[in-house]
């Protein structure tokens, strides 16, 4: 069973669209159930996050998480590669440092879909922005054995990049519900996650909790 509080994700009227619970994919392998279970317990955006395999079968689960997201008004974001985004449809794509230009992402997806920017630093967070980024990424937070990190600012990083930037600013790296209000106390618009919700024995629970903590703490700048 799901949970059964009414949750309302939608998008408030002159709010950003990227705040809240951003989850983030792995390659479980009940992927499907675990994410539509997470979904019901109030995400906001959904990034697929496909590791190599053909590519028809990321296109299929590609669409698969889009129809789940749709069914809830959950945003869709591709990781990566702007190609895949543009063939889903989805409603944006995130890069890295590495994955080329959001100027050319933006302009391959057209107006009206989001580009969001990993970074680690103020220095790469102003880059992104000048270069018109929607939102960041900033992490790592914490230590996570979902991703090799190489670099980890923390919260006294991101309240750096807070200072100096507007952008809605989306936190990851071992983010829990035990240590998400840290984060969103140092600026976080959303929080970004994936074992916490992905390997949580209720990943709808899960999910509840992190998104009460943006009730209870969120008046950010
Ligand atoms: N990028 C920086 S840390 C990370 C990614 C994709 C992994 C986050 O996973 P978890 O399990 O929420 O720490
Ligand atoms: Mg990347």
């Amino acid at each position: 069973s799901h949970l059964r509080l009414v949750v309302n994700t939608e998008r408030q009227p002159g709010g950003t669209a990227i705040a809240g619970v951003y989850l983030v994919t792995d390659r479980h392998p009940n992927l499907l159930p675990r994410v539509e279970q997470a979904l019901a317990g109030g995400v906001s955006v959904l990034q697929y996050r496909p590791k190599e395999k053909p590519r028809e079968e990321t296109l299929a689960e590609g669409r698969a998480l889009k129809e789940l997201c749709a069914a809830r008004k959950v945003l869709f974001i591709v990781n990566d590669d702007a190609a895949l985004a543009q063939e889903l449809d989805a409603d944006g794509v995130h890069l890295g440092q590495e994955d080329g230009s959001p100027v050319a992402a933006r302009q391959l997806l057209g107006p009206g879909k989001l580009v969001g920017v990993s970074t680690h630093t103020v220095e790469e967070a102003l880059r992104a922005e000048a270069d018109g980024a929607d939102y960041l990424g900033f992490g790592a937070m914490y230590p996570t054995g979902s991703k090799e990190v190489t670099r980890m600012p923390g919260t006294s990083g991101l309240a750096a990049v807070r200072e100096r930037v507007r952008l809605p600013i989306v936190a990851i790296g071992g983010i829990t519900p035990a240590n998400a209000c840290r984060v969103i106390d140092a600026g976080a618009n959303a929080v970004a996650v994936i074992s916490a919700v992905l390997s949580a024995p209720r990943p709808d629970y899960a999910v509840a909790e992190l998104r009460l903590l943006f009730n209870r703490i969120a008046p950010l700048p």
